[in-house]
């Protein structure tokens, strides 16, 4: 199964962590993701388009700024 590292711009607390985790976890063909508040970043483990990732927080205060495959 393919993973995804997502760097993300705007998150500064759980709360963020979390509204992250949710928008990716609704994701079809995601099956996890790890966000870190510290790296700023996230792990998306599933079968998921990089333009699904910026659509996914396109609403938010976040945005994806870049993916790359692991
Ligand atoms: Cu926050």
């Amino acid at each position: 199964m393919a993973k995804k590292l997502v760097s993300i711009e705007g998150m500064k607390c759980d709360g963020c962590v979390e509204n992250v985790t949710k928008a990716f976890s609704a994701l079809n063909g995601v099956n996890n993701v790890e966000v870190s508040l510290e790296n700023k970043n996230a792990i998306v483990d599933g079968d998921v388009a990089e333009a699904d990732l910026k659509a996914a927080l396109a609403d938010t205060h976040y945005s994806v700024v870049a993916v790359e495959n692991m």
